[in-house]
């Protein structure tokens, strides 16, 4: 059993539901040990679309990283996410594999840590708050990124 950590993403169709299901979806492919406060988060990379919601969860899973990237991606399909092929732009849902124990992976598509993890503040604000040992991170992000994330309550 390993300790991965997901980012929940989305900004359509009603981002808080889609990102609510998203999280009991997850049960699926582990036990779902931990879960963080729901963001509002400015839009980052590609700043012309709508607010996100953003969440983190801590998953303890069985499933090796590659076996669980690919529940990942079944999961987002079942969950009515169209491949639009736009890399930064508008999606019903994304998962990313933020950490996944401590191990570290390059293989093609599938990079643990997550490599944009230390500029995001949509992902590391919800992260620190399940991780505090992650909180660090959090001191190297500047202001401006940190105002544009929100919590939103539980
Ligand atoms: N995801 C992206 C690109 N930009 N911005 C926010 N605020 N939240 C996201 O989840 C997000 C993003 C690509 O996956
Ligand atoms: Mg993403
Ligand atoms: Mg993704």
């Amino acid at each position: 059993m390993t300790r991965a950590y997901i980012g929940i993403g989305s900004n359509l169709d009603e981002p808080e539901r889609q990102v609510r299901e998203a999280i009991d979806a997850l049960r699926a492919l582990g036990e779902v040990s931990a879960v963080s406060s729901l963001y509002r988060t400015a839009p980052w990379g590609k700043t012309d679309q709508p607010e996100f919601v953003n969440a983190v969860v801590g998953l303890d899973t069985k499933l090796q990283p590659r076996p669980l990237l690919h529940g990942l991606k079944w999961l987002e399909s079942e969950l009515g996410r169209e491949e639009t092929g736009e890399r930064c732009g508008p999606r019903r849902i994304d998962f990313d594999i933020l950490l996944y124990g401590d191990q570290e992976i390059e293989d093609g598509d599938l990079i643990v840590p997550h490599p944009r993890l230390c500029d995001r503040a949509f992902a590391l604000v919800p992260l620190a708050e399940i991780a505090p040992h992650y909180r660090a991170l959090l001191d190297a992000l500047d202001d401006e990124e940190r105002a544009g994330v929100r919590a939103m309550g539980p």
